[in-house]
This record gives C-alpha cells, structure tokens and sequence, in this order.
C-alpha cells in the first residue's frame, strides 16, 4: 500500500500569491503571515510572485489566468470581507470562494483559500494578526503541502 502526503519543505516549488487591496491593512497582515510560512518552508523569494488585485472579486480570475500560464505550483489566494448592511457581502463572498474552487478545478493547480469572511473588524485583525493563528499562514502551509504532494504525482509515485 501506498500513502502520499506533502512535505514541510518545499524549496524549488514556485507560489503565486494574489492578494487583496480592499481591507487593505487586514490583507497585508494576512500576507506577511503567508511569506513567513513560505519561508520557513525553504522557499525561495525568486520563487514567489504577489500579484495585487483591487478586491476580493477580482480573486479567482487572476488566480485562473495566473494558474493557465505562471508555471506555479500553487496560487494562494488573499481578501477579506467584512459584513457590511448590504447584500454585496453575501454575494462577493460565495462568488469568490466558489469561483477559486472552480479555478483549481479547471486548472488542476492548488489554490489555497486565505479569504475572510467575518461579521466585524475585530475578527478580521484577530485573524490576520501575528502569530500561528494568522489565516494567511494557514492558506499558504496548505498550498505548501499541495505542491509537494502534487509534485510526488508528478514524478510517478516513487517507491
Ligand atoms: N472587496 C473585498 O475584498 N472585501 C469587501 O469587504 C468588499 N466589500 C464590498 C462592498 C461593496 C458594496 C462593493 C460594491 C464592493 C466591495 N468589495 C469588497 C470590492 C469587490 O471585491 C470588487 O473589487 C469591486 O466590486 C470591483 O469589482
């Protein structure tokens, strides 16, 4: 019997992270705790590449057109959504969490969830704050162990 599962180390695997200007503060705390993960995972800063979208919305079709023709292993996908007294929430947020499943779907490649939907502020910086709680850090060890799961397929289940 075989068992595959990713590593910790994935030095060599190339990452897109797209990242979310609306919330701006909260997003770019969401971000350092990405870089923090990746780099404890060896991976080089030549081997990543942050893209900046203008919301959430604009997430899943960068992540697809990134996915189509970056040559990364991984794309971890950075926002937040913060409840407001519109509908606008409830909209943005299933049509971007639904759509970057469909990109990775489409594209086989990874894409790490790291979008927030919260009901106040409080939970947002709670989330995005320092330390290994950080949901950024959560999005990018996930996209971590997919790449260097996928890259085992890739190379043909080796004994
Ligand atoms: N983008 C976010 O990333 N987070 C939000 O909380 C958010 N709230 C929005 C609320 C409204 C009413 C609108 C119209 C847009 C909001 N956006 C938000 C921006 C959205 O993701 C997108 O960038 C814009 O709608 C432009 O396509």
């Amino acid at each position: 019997m075989k068992e595959l599962r990713g590593a910790p180390i994935a030095s060599g695997c190339r990452f897109a992270i797209v990242v979310a200007r609306f919330n701006e503060e909260i997003t770019e705390g969401l971000l350092r705790g990405a870089r923090e993960a990746l780099v404890e995972a060896a991976v080089r800063d030549e081997d990543v590449t942050i893209v900046r979208v203008p919301g959430s919305f604009e997430i899943p079709v960068t992540a697809l057109r990134i996915a189509e023709t970056g040559g990364v292993d991984a794309v971890i996908c950075i926002g937040c959504l913060i409840k407001g007294d519109t509908m606008h929430f409830e909209y943005i947020a299933s049509s971007a969490c639904q759509a970057i499943a469909a990109a990775a779907a489409a594209t086989g490649v990874p894409m790490a969830l790291g979008v927030l939907t919260t009901l106040t502020e409080e939970q947002a910086v709670a989330r995005a704050s320092a330390g290994r709680d950080n949901k950024g850090r959560e999005a990018a060890l996930a996209a971590i162990e997919m790449a260097t799961l996928f890259r085992q397929l890739e190379e043909g289940y080796p004994e």
